[in-house]
Parts: C-alpha cells; sequence; structure tokens
C-alpha cells in the first residue's frame, strides 16, 4: 500500500511504537518462557503445549506462515489468559535438498559470471524475468551471452539467477557470495525469522529454539537416536526404489551431478502387456516358443476396460527385448534399457534384442490386452507418438483419451489412410467406444465431448488436444466414477491404485519408471531410471497403522474434513523413502552414506521442545553450550528422558537428567499442533505414526488443527504477480495488531482463507 496521498501513517506509527515497547517489557520480563510444574505429569487442564511446523529456512516468513501461525498463537492466549501454564516453543528447519541446491547453483553463476556477476540489462530481462523476454529482445540479444545464458539456463534448471533471487531477500551484492556456503544460509535466516516472530508479538519461549542438521549437535544426536530406535523396532528396512541413475557413472545422478534436468524425477508408469495372438507372423520366427507383448505404458490402468486397440508408430525403431527367460516386449530401445536397470531384463543392466522391428511390422497384429472387454484388439498406426517417452507403443482408450478418440476417428472416417498404412477395415470399424467412466461434466464418453466441445479436427490438433488432454485426465481422476468392472460405481480416484495392483499382481502388467524429462549426467551421458537400495521407513504396515488410526481416534481435530483427510492418507500411506544421499541433515547412524530424508527428521521432535534449553542453553545454534556436551547425549541418556530407560551411567549430573525427564513428562503429550492443511499428507500423519511407535499411548498426540491457505486480495499469494507480503512487509506497513487481527479475521475452516488484510487495512 503507497504512503502519501495526503494519509497520515500518524496511528499506525503510533501503534508500532507501542509494540515495541510492550514486546520489550514482555522479553524483559520473560513472561513467555515455560517451564514444568511440579508433578509431571500434571493434573488434567494445568498446562497447555502447543507447537507448529518448524518452517523451512531458505527465505523469509511470510503471511502464509503467519496465518497457520496466529491459529496456534490465539489458543496459546487464550489458554495462558485461563490461567493455564502455556508453552509454545518455535524451531527452523534446515534439512533437505534446496538450500544446498541454491547455493550450489550460486557457485556455478560466480564461476560463470564474476563476483559480483556480470549480467547485460538484457541478460537480466531475458533470465530474472519470469516471463520470456519479447521477441525482438530475445533476438538483439548478443551471441556471446546468448552461448552464456544458455551455458547458466542449462546449470541451473534454466529459470532465475540465484544471485537475483538473494537479491530479493534484500541482501547486498557484497553479502550473497557467501551463501555459496550452505550453512551460511542456517547462521543468517533463523535469526532474522525470530526477529520478524518477535516483532509478531508471538508469545514464545525463544530459549528452546534450535535449528536441524548436523550444524545442531543435539539435534543430530537427537535424529541419530530416534532412526536408531526406529530401526531397533523393526519399522525401518531396506528395499529397492526407483532413483535417476547414470549408467556410465555406475550410480545414482542427484541434482549436483546433472548437465541437465535438476530436480527432474522418475515418472512411473504401468506397462500393460499386450500379449501378440499366436502364431506370429513369419518375420517374428526367432521368437518361436516364447510370450511376445506389445507393452504399452499407461498413466491409466482404471481406464483399461475401454481398451478398442494399441497404438504404434509407423517409421518407429522397435526391437523384442528379452526380459526374462519367457517373455519378451516389443519397445523402444530407450525404453528396453530402462527396464534394464529395473530387474526387467534376462541380462540385467544389459538389454538384449532378439529382433529389429519397425512399427509397420507390428500394424494389424492382434492382441489380447487385460481387462479389455474387447477381447481382441489389433495394432494400428498412430503418427503423434513420441519416441522418446514411454515404450512408444501406447494402449488406447478412445472414450476417455483425447488423442485415442481422435485418431481413432481418423482411421475410421479416412479410407485412404488406413490403405495407406495396410489397415484392413476388420481391425478398425467394428470397435466403438466403450464407456467406462462417468464424469459429472462430460457424460459417459468424456473425451468424445471434450474433443466435441473444442471442435478438435484430428490427431494433429495438438494445442487443442492438448487442452483436451488436461480437461479430461483431472476431471478424470477426481471426478470420474466407474462404470464398470470389480468396482463399478466406486470413484476414480479411490479405485485407481487397487486396479493398478491388481494388475500388477497378476502378472499383466509391470511396473516401469523413466525420467520425467531427459536428463544428462555431468559425464554425458543419458541418465536412465534405476531400481536402487534405500532405506524405507514402514509406515502402511497392518499392526503400526492400526496403532496409529487408535492414536487418530483419539484426537481432536476440529473438523470432519480433517479426520477424513487423515483417514484417506491413511489408507494409502506406504512404505516411505527415508535416505536421502544429497543435502543437509543428520547422516543415517548405521549407513553413514544417506543424509536422513527431511521429512523423516521431523516427527518427533515435539519431544525435543521439552528439553532444548537443558541442552542448548537457550542457543539455537548449540554454540555455547554449557551442562552438557553433544557427546554425552548417549542413546542410553535419550532413552532415559523420553523412552522410559533405566537411569544411564553418564557424567551428566543425574539431578539435570532427572529435570529432563521431568519437563519431558509434564509437557507431554502437546496438546495442540497446527499447519496448513497440506501437511496432513505427509508430515502430520508421519507424526502420529512415530509418536505410536516411539512412546506409550498416555504420550500420544492430543490434537492436530489444519487450515486452509491464505489468500490475499482473494488470489493466491504468489511472489511472481506480487500479490505477496512477507511477514516483516505486514507488520512495518499495518503494525502487528492490526496484522493479527486480520488474520483472526480471514477464516477458520479448511478452505482458502480470503485474508482482508490488503483490501479492508485500517484506515489511519
Ligand atoms: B495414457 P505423460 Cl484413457 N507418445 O494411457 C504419446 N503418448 C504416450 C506415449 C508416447 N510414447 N506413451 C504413453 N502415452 C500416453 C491411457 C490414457 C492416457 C487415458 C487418458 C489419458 C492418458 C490410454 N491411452 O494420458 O506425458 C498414454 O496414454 C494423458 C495424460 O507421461 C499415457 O497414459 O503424461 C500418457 O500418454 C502418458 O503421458
Amino acid at each position: 500500500m503507497a504512503e502519501g496521498g495526503g494519509r497520515s501513517f500518524a496511528r499506525r506509527d503510533q501503534l508500532l511504537k507501542i509494540q515495541s515497547e510492550v514486546q520489550k517489557l514482555w522479553e524483559d520480563s520473560k513472561v513467555f518462557d515455560a517451564d514444568a510444574g511440579s508433578a509431571a505429569p500434571p493434573p488434567s487442564g494445568e498446562k497447555f503445549f502447543g507447537n507448529f511446523p518448524y518452517p523451512y529456512m531458505n527465505g523469509s516468513l511470510h503471511l502464509g506462515h503467519a496465518f497457520s501461525l496466529s491459529k496456534l498463537e490465539f489458543a496459546s492466549a487464550y489458554h495462558r489468559l485461563r490461567g493455564r501454564n502455556v508453552l509454545l516453543p518455535f524451531a527452523f528447519h534446515c534439512t533437505g535438498m534446496p538450500i544446498k541446491a541454491s547455493a550450489d547453483k550460486l557457485s556455478r553463476e560466480i564461476s560463470l559470471f564474476g563476483n559480483p556477476p556480470v549480467f547485460t540489462s538484457l541478460d537480466e530481462v531475458a533470465i530474472a524475468d519470469d516471463d520470456a523476454p519479447p521477441a525482438e529482445e530475445a533476438s538483439a540479444e548478443p551471441e556471446k551471452f546468448k552461448s552464456k545464458r544458455s551455458k547458466a539456463a542449462a546449470k541451473s534448471g534454466g529459470d532465475k539467477y540465484q544471485w537475483e533471487i538473494m537479491r530479493s531477500f534484500g541482501l547486498s551484492d557484497s553479502e550473497i557470495a557467501d551463501f555459496r556456503d550452505p550453512y551460511h544460509w542456517l547462521s543468517y535466516f533463523p535469526p532474522l525469522a525470530k526477529e520478524d516472530l518477535k516483532a509478531f508479538g508471538l508469545g514464545c519461549d525463544w530459549r528452546r529454539s534450535f535449528i536441524t542438521t548436523d550444524m545442531n549437535p543435539f539435534y543430530d544426536s537427537f535424529v541419530r537416536w530416534q532412526m536408531t530406535k526406529l530401526k531397533k523396532l523393526g519399522k525401518v528396512v531396506k528395499d529397492m526404489r526407483y532413483t535417476i541413475y547414470s549408467p556410465f557413472d555406475g550410480q545414482p545422478c542427484a541434482d549436483h551431478d546433472r548437465a541437465s534436468g535438476e530436480g527432474i524425477q522418475p515418472q512411473e508408469y504401468v506397462l500393460i502387456k499386450m500379449e501378440v495372438v499366436p502364431p506370429l507372423p513369419s518375420k517374428f520366427s526367432v521368437l518361436e516358443g516364447r510370450r511376445v507383448f506389445l507393452a504399452a505404458a499407461t498413466l491409466r490402468p482404471e481406464t483399461m476396460y475401454g481398451q478398442t486397440n494399441s497404438w504404434v508408430l509407423p517409421d518407429g525403431k522397435y526391437g523384442a527385448y528379452e526380459i526374462n527367460d519367457t517373455d519378451v516386449f516389443i519397445i523402444t530401445r530407450r525404453a528396453a534399457l530402462n527396464l534394464a536397470y529395473q530387474k526387467l531384463s534376462r541380462v540385467p543392466e544389459k538389454p538384449t534384442c532378439l529382433l529389429e522391428l519397425m512399427g509397420h511390422d507390428l500394424i494389424g497384429l492382434p492382441l489380447r490386452s487385460p481387462l479389455s472387454f474387447n477381447e481382441i484388439i489389433y495394432s494400428l498406426p498412430m503418427l503423434t507418438i513420441l519416441t522418446d517417452k514411454g515404450t512408444g507403443i501406447v494402449t488406447s482408450v478412445p472414450s476417455d483419451s483425447p488423442d485415442d478418440f481422435m485418431a481413432l476417428q481418423d482411421l475410421k472416417s479416412k479410407p485412404a489412410l488406413r490403405a495407406k498404412f495396410g489397415v484392413n477395415d476388420e481391425w478398425v470399424l467394428p470397435f466403438d467406444v466403450v464407456p467406462i467412466i462417468n464424469i459429472p461434466e462430460f457424460g459417459d464418453k468424456s473425451a468424445e465431448k471434450v474433443c466435441g466441445d473444442l471442435k478438435i479436427k484430428s490427431q494433429n490438433d495438438k494445442e487443442k488436444l492438448a487442452e483436451a488432454k488436461r480437461l479430461t485426465y483431472l476431471k478424470g481422476f477426481t471426478d470420474g466414477t466407474m462404470l464398470v468392472g470389480e468396482f463399478s460405481g466406486k470413484k476414480v480416484q479411490d479405485v485407481k491404485p487397487l486396479i493398478k495392483n491388481a494388475l500388477l499382481e497378476s502378472g499383466q502388467a509391470v511396473k516401469y519408471s523413466e525420467p520425467e524429462k531427459k536428463v544428462m549426467s555431468r559425464s554425458g551421458d543419458e541418465c536412465v531410471v534405476a531400481l536402487t537400495d534405500q532405506w524405507y521407513i514402514t509406515y502402511g504396515e497392518p499392526e503400526w497403522k492400526e496403532k496409529t488410526e487408535e492414536c487418530l481416534a483419539n484426537m481432536k481435530l476440529y473438523s470432519d474434513e480433517t479426520r477424513h483427510g487423515f483417514e484417506h492418507t491413511l489408507g494409502w500411506l506406504n512404505q516411505w523413502a527415508c535416505s536421502r544421499s544429497f543435502g543437509l541433515g543428520t547422516r543415517i547412524p548405521w549407513d553413514e552414506q544417506f543424509l536422513v530424508e527431511s521429512l523423516s527428521d521431523s516427527t518427533l521432535y515435539m519431544a525435543y521442545y521439552t528439553v532444548a534449553h537443558l541442552l542448548q542453553n537457550g542457543n539455537m545454534y548449540a554454540s555455547d553450550t554449557c551442562l552438557v556436551k553433544p557427546e554425552q547425549m548417549t542413546y542410553g541418556v535419550w532413552d532415559y528422558i523420553f523412552g522410559g530407560g533405566p537411569l544411564p551411567e553418564s557424567d551428566i549430573p543425574s539431578s539435570h537428567l532427572s529435570k529432563m525427564k521431568q519437563e519431558f513428562e509434564y509437557w507431554y503429550p502437546f496438546d495442540l499442533r497446527v499447519s496448513g492443511k497440506d501437511l496432513i499428507q505427509n508430515h502430520l500423519t508421519f507424526c502420529i505414526y512415530n509418536h505410536t511407535a516411539i512412546l506409550p499411548r498416555h504420550q500420544w498426540p492430543r490434537g492436530f488443527r489444519c487450515n486452509g491457505h491464505i489468500m490475499l486480495n482473494s488470489e493466491k499469494m504468489s511472489k511472481s504477480t506480487g500479490n505477496f507480503r512477507t511477514l516483516r512487509q505486514a507488520i512495518e506497513e499495518f503494525s502487528s495488531d492490526a496484522t493479527r487481527f486480520s488474520l483472526a479475521d480471514a477464516g477458520d475452516g479448511m478452505d482458502d482463507a480470503i485474508s482482508s488484510l490488503i483490501l479492508q487495512m485500517p484506515r489511519y
């Protein structure tokens, strides 16, 4: 909100003055410091312990954080006024990849462009803006910068310079280079966040603050203890998982090992095994005695009832690859290489091609495909198949796929097209759209409806087809109901995983994964997806899940929607990969090449708050500790404090040990944790799981409160549109009290909150 226009800000400034005086008073008299009372556990209603998911420290706190936090802040203030002993602590999360990836990106930019970097203004326009530069500007760009730009773009994912992002944090050029060291971020942002929260007036016991990662040896020790505990309980196991992998390097290719494709993840498909009905054509004689399949990659296994044919690219190169001793898949070489790294090749990591084929050779093959109501379907030509996606074989479901519908329509309505590719009428004409899914907005044949609405003329109408795909794909998933099969009448989103698993378990399909976009390693080879050994937490394991459901049933959740969200998550949540090889964090104690993944070091730490001040002495970095040294925090000590273990042999004075235990047993369980609703599906559910695994029933969480996302001016907060406020900006513009009132007024449910912050600010 621009100042000026004759308006006076005297009243706002008066509020700012009062606020800083009062906040100083609070700090001096330590009003928010809370210590355990004498009885542990305390009588019911004596204490209130509320907490908030520690925010990630790669930037400043914004109004989204403040909105969720305000719910906790108000609840805490309410309980304080009721005379309860209230604990509201706050910490800062630094674990994971983004900080390290940004630090590395900055390093690369500085080594390319200097320090401070010399970007031309054109360069800045071209790269710093989210939008592409106007065509004239782009073409006027001097050649030498073009090459530099593409170099940087290749290294940094093609978006904004990291340098520009650092400037947008308000950093001066002379400060930025220091952020090449990822740990510098950890020194810089948490104290700023703390200052912002103090200015907000958060009623926090700041003595208990801490940061995560090995930069804080106490927290590091706590996470090691927790992981070891889970492992001893049999809840961490080694398993295979999909990873981007460089065949040349012979190892996983993480972001920092990539020449291009930063941030690209494995994309998982289901490969539908469409069996070629014998006898095989003479050209296929070397495959005699094998089971031969066209293997089609799909994202929509639930649509397989409606298959009418398969698609191949007439000029595409395919091969018949040995998957095991009996099965042969006809696919592209690229797909065969990925499969060979996924244990789906007779010779591991080496695709063996028994017969080279062109798409033309495949047209007209009769196929038997799983779930299909049409018993025999035929392989037909499609001209828009990409050879660098999936297997190059696509199964056709014209009821729900606009591409499939238009390609089939083309063949049906154009005899010349059939003649051109030698397609017999009986492979095409008898096959009509099979209705399999109802989408309220589009009916039972959604692809046909949307193609009609958008007036799509042929399979080559790419842009419109992309729009049609987008519409039907999303709506099919969110609103679709099955009309056929075992799950008729059920929602697509509920049955999709069930149908997928049934196909996989019966051997009619296999899993297949490939990089979602091309990834080149720094060694210059194209990466594949490999199945590699990883550590997993066994969420979803029946007995553990049952305890977790029991905990949930007894928790206060404040809304039915929240409860449904948790129930839904518990329905699907399965093994979670908890090891990473790149980023910041705590090493996995028994396998130090790996780090604990960032959602996995954050599941039980609410317990750490209860003792943090007794370990870290009020210093969030634990850099000037006094009573306890990190190395004294053995597993025996942690077990004693949190695990109900016996008094351990330790040089920590036993009075201090029992004080820690007393704090924990007084404050635990926590009464309330408040967060955005997006954390239901991972963090908050993990939190329940970990509590039920490690702590006894009377210390399980008591309540979660989840809210929607804040909207400013009824629109999503977004840095790129400028409809965005940091917490600091809001406080400076409006004062802390006005900000708090606006947040309080912004809504209470799970819907996205509409903050009046910008629209209806008090007029000073
Ligand atoms: B889908 P994404 Cl019913 N070239 O399966 C072109 N398209 C390909 C392909 C290739 N090489 N490999 C796979 N596909 C198709 C069913 C389906 C699909 C329905 C509705 C939508 C839909 C039946 N065809 O996909 O680029 C396959 O068609 C729309 C998203 O990875 C596969 O799933 O998103 C989908 O594209 C994968 O496309």
